[in-house]
């Protein structure tokens, strides 16, 4: 596995080729001390087929689908599927093959983008599509840029993966979730979305006004999918102790808030985690769109361009 960094006066991040992979993400907290805000593995071989698809691209579709596939164009598309659900693009999808480096850039605004061509009929899904990730530095932000083109129509729906926690340590239960959602899809018992949406008021998951993750008496976790408003910052988080604040900007309808109690039992980059220890923010479509008319689509026309960005920023505060 290969590993890249770049950096600027603001920010240094590192990813690997291998599910094109973030491995850290440095931002300075309140006393200038440098803190990786996301969890990544020390020994890059635990990045292999890992369960919690650390840092990774995923794709073709991110989430689940369920219906043991799709129908496009009258033609079904049966997907590998485990009890009915079809996860993060299949066993391999994008986060456990390697993407080619592309270019790497140096500067101000430096940045790495790596690709991947993925051929008709691969993990299930049709048409042979051209896909590219690039992370870019501007100042005090870090995005996050999906590109795909397709020649057949097709379905995607790709996110990051990171796992956050703006003091590099310690529970996100006590960080300050902002989130820019109204509601939030419906789910069955394999966890699939049904086709409603829920309102979050008076609930667990009503993050319109921030405060801390997990102050709500009925918090279970979350490991959800929310509808986006359109307020210009559509999620935020902050860590009083590091005094690190980040910003989250997309042009994706949705986003899964994903709070796991633990994550493998592995060696980490950052101070082992313990319970809560980060919390995802994977900007994109719906979940279930292609089975679920009533949300909106993740089809990919022919020859049209998907392009999916997300912007985080980070602050002092
Ligand atoms: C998120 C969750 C899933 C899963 C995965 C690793 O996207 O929605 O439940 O555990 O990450």
């Amino acid at each position: 596995m290969e590993t890249f960094t770049i950096k600027n006066k603001h920010l240094s991040i590192s990813c690997l080729n291998y599910g094109a992979a973030m491995t850290s993400l440095i931002v300075k907290d309140k006393l200038g001390k440098e803190i990786n805000v996301i969890y990544g593995f020390k020994d890059p071989k635990d990045y292999d087929h890992n369960t919690y698809y650390l840092g990774a691209a995923v794709g073709r579709i991110a989430g689940r689908i369920g219906g043991g596939g799709f129908t496009l164009n009258e033609v079904f598309y049966p997907l590998y599927n485990d009890n009915g659900v079809h996860l993060h693009g299949g066993t391999e999808g994008f986060s456990f093959r390697d993407w080619e480096l592309e270019e790497i850039t140096e500067g101000e605004q430096p940045e790495i983008t790596l690709k991947r061509s993925s051929e008709n009929m691969e993990d299930g899904y049709p048409g042979n599509l051209e896909v590219s990730v690039t992370y870019k530095l501007i100042d005090n932000k870090l995005s996050i840029r999906f590109t795909a083109e397709s020649d057949q129509d097709t379905y995607v729906n790709f996110t990051n993966h990171n796992y956050y926690n703006l003091a590099g340590e310690g529970s996100i239960l006590d960080q300050e979730l902002y989130m820019d959602a109204a509601s939030w899809q419906e789910k069955d018992e394999k966890n699939l979305a049904t086709g409603k949406l829920l309102d979050v008021t008076n609930t667990p998951f009503d993050f319109r006004s921030p405060r801390n993750v997990g102050s709500h008496p009925d918090f279970k976790g979350i490991d959800d999918c929310f509808s986006l408003g359109d307020e210009e910052v559509s999620a935020g988080l902050y860590s009083p102790e590091s005094g690190i604040e980040m910003k989250v900007y997309t042009n994706q309808a949705a986003v899964v808030v994903f709070t796991p109690e633990t994550i493998d039992k592995k060696e980490y980059l950052n101070p082992d985690p313990g319970t809560y220890p980060a919390i995802c923010f994977e900007t994109q479509g719906f979940n279930n769109a292609p089975n679920k008319p009533e949300f909106p689509s993740i089809l990919l026309k022919k020859g049209e361009r998907y392009i999916n960005e997300s912007v985080y920023e980070f602050n002092i505060r």
